[in-house]
């Protein structure tokens, strides 16, 4: 093999390979405490989720960052990986770190020059790196206003296939249809499908406005082969049945 697929990244392609389908639970350190972000990571991994992403927009930098991460760690043994918005979404106390391209921003910053100024801190740190292509899908929500995104529209699915089968041709070996935090409605089932087709064997992350194991499954049916849920983490009251109804819901 020319290049070593890291432990976590192996880790997610078996959870998709043995249960049909994998969930992370994203969260924002800018929505509550350090001490209630792990509490939230603990319910979730009691739920089953597969692993922890660490992550957003604005403000999930610097202390809180770092301190968000020390907290889940003493919470969980799942994988904890960054989901940075820039370069100051990096921290050296996480396992991996989405190295994300958003492809259709129209900031070259937040297609590679974050990029640049990232790496040598994800060497540095000892994080895994996991290439992802981030594709925003309309409505887009903050993301899509913070990374001043070319929102492909929903009735477009070839655009958004197009734009995963670069990425794929790019090596990248994740794809992310974001709608954006607290989107009304997912990334429609037909755009999964299409790009799910365009990709084969890469997986396909999906997003944004996923509030129910019935729309988790329906997106994992089209062909989505990670579940992303934020906002309707923070926002249950039980997040180990929330999450588990949403794990039991996507698994064959
Ligand atoms: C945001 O796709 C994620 O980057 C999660 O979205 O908060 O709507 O679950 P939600």
């Amino acid at each position: 093999m020319r290049f070593e697929i890291g432990r976590v990244e192996q880790r997610l392609a078996r959870a998709v390979q043995e249960q049909g389908a994998a969930h992370l639970t994203l969260i924002d350190p800018d929505s509550q405490s350090p001490a209630e972000a792990a509490l939230m990571a603990e319910a979730a991994t009691n739920g089953g989720t597969d692993a922890i992403m660490v992550g957003g927009s604005v403000g999930a930098a610097g202390v809180l960052l770092h301190e968000t991460v020390q907290q889940i760690k003493k919470k969980t043994d799942l994988p904890i990986i960054l989901f940075p918005g820039n370069v100051a979404g990096l921290c050296e106390n996480a396992d991996a770190v989405f190295f994300m391209s958003l492809l259709n921003s129209r900031i070259t910053a937040y297609i590679v020059e974050n990029q640049v100024l990232g790496a040598p801190l994800v060497l540095r740190y000892g994080l895994e790196a996991i290439p992802m292509a981030y594709i925003i899908v309309e409505p887009g929500g903050t993301v899509g206003f913070v990374g001043d995104a070319r929102l492909i529209p929903r009735k477009k699915p070839e655009l958004a296939a197009a734009y995963a089968l670069a990425a794929k041709y790019m090596g990248m070996r994740l794809v992310y249809l974001e709608a954006g935090s607290g989107a009304n409605s997912p990334v429609p089932s037909e755009m999964v499908a299409v790009v799910k087709r365009a990709l084969g064997d890469v997986l396909l992350v999906v997003g944004g406005g996923i509030r129910s194991g019935a729309a988790a499954a329906e997106l994992v049916k089209a062909g989505a082969d990670l579940i992303v849920t934020g906002t309707a983490v923070e926002r249950t009251g039980d997040v180990t049945s929330f999450v588990s109804e949403l794990t039991l819901s996507i698994r064959r």
